[in-house]
């Protein structure tokens, strides 16, 4: 009988710590998104990217490219064969490469 009392009160225990999580959708963890930058352009803007998710960076090309935001939010240099993490923060952000300015797109954070 105590036994069943303890599994009981146990298990309330974890339906009360899993409720909260799910039901105010506040507890997400960070999502990583890829851009692909290959043959000399970004590849498609990542849809649905929140503020804090990470946005990971990666160059399939021969060439050094960058991703620069023309508000300052990030710079980023990219080598050749590299990848780079960057954290999204809220916002419609206008970004090009450095190297080659008509390299261009827009990434949109909520
Ligand atoms: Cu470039």
């Amino acid at each position: 009988m105590p036994r069943i009392v303890i599994m009981l009160a146990g298990l309330l225990l974890l339906f009360a710590g899993a409720i909260p999580a799910t039901a105010t959708g506040t507890a997400q963890a960070p999502r990583v998104h890829v851009i692909v930058v290959d043959k000399m352009a970004f590849g498609p803007m990542p849809a649905g990217v929140r503020a804090g998710d990470i946005i990971e960076w990666v160059n399939h090309d021969i060439f050094e490219h960058s991703a620069t935001a023309r508000d300052g939010s990030f710079d980023v240099d990219l080598k050749p064969g590299a990848s780079v993490r960057t954290t999204a923060k809220p916002g419609t952000v206008a970004f090009f490469c450095k190297f080659h300015p008509t390299m261009q797109a827009t990434l949109v954070v909520k």
